[in-house]
């Protein structure tokens, strides 16, 4: 037993059968990962019932702190916890591990089990996005709390995280952590379970750095925690460097501690083995004998054991009735930022949000990346509660929010630093900038944005996907989207990204076509709340006359009639910089006396949602000839255009030349396009 205060042996017990449950819960369905969860049961245990700020009666409570598990694969080291805290699992719940319909799948699932705070098991993802939580929270802080002392808000509270040696092998946790410091976000506390086991065994066949010396050269706090001298975790230790950790809030703090997987599975103990098959019945009850507890019984928790275990909610109701308090006292004092809370709770947007968002006039043309500056900026002066930049691209991003200061700590020397600032600088980054927007999406009350060059959605695809996966808004701002960029080449101009991100079910795909479709693309992507890229050009493009072609709000239909003709006989569906390409190939088919419809189309996924009438009023059955004009990979355009219809895209890698030039060379010309219809017809 530990000797630590207020630990107790029944929490001994309760470990010891949280352990074999894990065992349990995998042996069952016959496949999962119960080493880990076997090793990191009273880890866990003691975090939450001893160190974790959480009221298991309101999962959503404002003043909690989160809890991430990165290591998404030991999901029953969460999954347990949230049974013996009382979130609503039952042990029914862990019988069902993995199986169709559970409220425990394989990997633990935002928004499907109460308590889970975000999805994880793509590796690195968890540590990458508790630092944009970590950064969240400073920056409502900021918004509702300015001038409290550190650690005096009702405010502050840490994120909390569990990881395993793939996390840090992950590059994404790198350059999230590496920012952590920089940040000095003290409120993040990442746990390492350094048990030098994966899949193909001893970590050394990959991993042998100092995994402490490159986190206190990031600027973290990092406190070695050894094993105990039988191999299980050595709790007290353990406990204390959680109680430092949470002392510590000008850096961030990792918990290097020292574990053997499957501890005290007699065979299984230490192999890679036991990350992800079955221990078998035997390995099992022997375990089970190791651990004093009886070998015939399956999914054991004694009554007095759970109960014991969910005091943590009766203890942190007290926790919770204070802040509740304390609450009411800040909200009579800060009446303004408690009508703003109250709002940024709703997810609603105030009335007027969007009065501040030009109207673009034409003639002069316009790279919609530029348009996009501007409609951030004014966004930016009606709602307080978004944030963001890029990827030091800022000024080709155009993601700068003029005069909001670098959101960096107080210690920087940078010019404009500011611990609230409102320009997120995120280094070359771009994975882990997506990964960060997704933990202050997550985090719950702000709105933000990342932007890079369009070509390097590559780069940040594991978090945009995770995004979409999980229905939250982090906006993500890709420009320089095509050929267009010119001279720089084939390197920096996107062929297949537009059909690579429009493949990842659940995001909007965004690329308006001038700069009015631009303003509206953001006031929907705002409205929406979902995941989504908007996609813009480097280039200057025309702005159209809106009294001459349709009111660009059609762009929240994502796909509607531009300008139309008399009797078309063919309609060009063209995306970005291709629709005025579009109308131009229209005006030169209008004075051979060839009527076509032009369809500006600047986010498929939307126009998917509208009814079929409308799409049909769009796109009739009846107009046969259907040309998409886009100038990247045509995959996924002949779902619109049909049998019948012509693709104008380009099939492969750019080259290096002015923009006017690549777009004449690879068809992307009035003449060529209006030969190919010509020849269609
Ligand atoms: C990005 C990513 N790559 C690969 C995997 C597949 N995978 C799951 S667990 C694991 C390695 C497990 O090693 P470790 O992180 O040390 O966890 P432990 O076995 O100690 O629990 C791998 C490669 C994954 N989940 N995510
Ligand atoms: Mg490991």
């Amino acid at each position: 037993m530990s000797s630590m205060s207020g630990w107790s042996e029944l929490d001994d017990r309760v470990v010891a059968h949280a352990r074999a449950l894990a065992a349990d819960a995998v042996q069952k369905v016959g496949n999962g990962h119960p080493g880990t969860a076997m090793s990191l049961a009273p880890v866990a245990y003691t975090l939450f019932q001893r160190h974790l700020v959480h009221d298991p009666s309101d999962p959503t409570w404002l003043g909690r702190d989160r809890f991430i598990l990165s290591c998404g694969h030991s999901s029953l080291t969460l999954y347990i916890q949230l049974f013996l805290s009382g979130y609503g699992l039952e042990m029914k719940d862990l019988q069902e591990f993995r199986t169709w319909g559970s409220l425990t799948p394989g990997h633990p699932e935002y928004g499907h089990t109460a308590g889970v705070e975000m999805t994880t098991g793509p590796l690195g993802q968890g540590v990458a996005t508790a630092v944009g939580m970590a950064m969240a929270a400073r920056y409502e802080r900021g918004l509702l709390d300015a001038d409290a002392q550190p650690g005096t808000s009702i405010f502050d509270h840490s994120i909390w995280v569990i990881c395993s040696d793939g996390d840090l092998q992950e590059g994404v946790s790198a350059e999230a952590s590496s920012l952590a410091g920089t940040q000095e976000l003290g409120s993040l506390n990442v746990i390492y379970d350094d048990n030098r086991i994966s899949i193909e065994g001893d970590t050394h066949n990959a991993f042998t750095e100092d995994v402490s010396a490159r986190y206190r050269a990031y600027g973290w706090h990092v406190i070695d925690v050894a094993a105990s001298a039988n191999g299980s975790v050595d709790i007290a230790a353990l406990d204390n460097a959680m109680t430092q950790a949470k002392k510590e809030t000008s850096k961030p703090t990792m918990i290097r501690m020292k574990s053997v997987i499957a501890w005290p599975a007699p065979k299984a103990q230490g192999t890679a083995g036991s990350h992800g098959s079955a221990l078998g019945d035997e390995e099992i009850a022997a375990t089970k004998v190791a651990l004093g507890l009886n070998p015939e019984e399956k999914f054991a928790m004694p009554d007095d054991l759970l109960k014991h275990a969910r005091q943590v909610k009766v203890r942190n109701a007290l926790v919770r009735a204070t802040w509740d308090a304390q609450f009411a006292t800040w909200a009579a004092n800060n009446s303004q930022q408690a009508e703003l809370l109250a709002r940024l709770r709703t997810k609603e947007l105030p009335a007027g949000w969007d009065s501040d968002i030009p109207t673009f006039a034409p003639g002069k043309d316009v790279a919609t990346r530029a348009a996009s500056g501007q409609v951030i900026n004014a966004i930016a002066k009606t709602l307080p509660e978004f944030w963001g930049g890029s990827a030091d691209l800022a000024g080709s991003n155009n993601t700068s929010i003029d005069g909001g200061g670098s959101f960096l700590p107080a210690t920087s020397a940078i010019k404009d630093a500011h611990p609230y600032g409102r320009i997120i600088h995120f280094g070359i980054r771009e994975h882990a900038m997506g990964s960060i927007l997704n933990g202050i999406a997550l985090h719950g009350l702000t709105r933000s944005f990342g932007g890079t060059f369009a070509v390097f959605s590559d780069y940040m695809r594991g978090a945009v996907r995770l995004a979409a996966l999980m229905n939250i808004p982090s906006t993500f701002v890709w420009t320089h989207d095509s050929i267009g960029v010119g001279e720089d080449g084939p390197t920096h101009q996107p062929i297949e990204h537009f059909a690579a991100l429009r493949a990842i079910p659940g995001l909007d795909v965004v690329r308006p076509g001038d700069a009015n479709e631009v303003a509206e693309s953001w006031k929907t992507i705002l409205k929406r709340g979902r995941a989504a890229g908007i996609l813009l050009s480097r280039q200057n493009l025309p702005v159209f006359d809106r009294t001459d072609c349709a009111s660009a709000t059609g762009t929240s239909k994502g796909a509607y009639i531009l300008k139309d003709a008399d009797n078309p006989q063919a309609i060009l569906i063209a995306t970005g910089s291709e629709v005025s390409l579009a109308i131009d190939v229209q005006k030169a088919l209008a004075s051979e006396g060839i009527a076509v419809r032009v369809v500006s189309a600047p986010c498929l996924e939307w126009f998917a949602e509208q009814d079929q009438a409308y799409k049909d009023s769009v796109l009739p059955r009846s107009i046969k000839l259907k040309v998409s004009i886009e100038v990247g990979i045509a995959q996924g355009w002949h779902q619109l255009i049909g049998d019948a219809g012509i693709a104008i895209s380009l099939e492969h890698y750019g080259a290096s030349a002015d923009a006017k030039r690549l777009f004449k060379e690879f068809g992307f010309s009035v003449e060529a396009i209006v030969s190919k219809i010509k020849a269609a017809m």
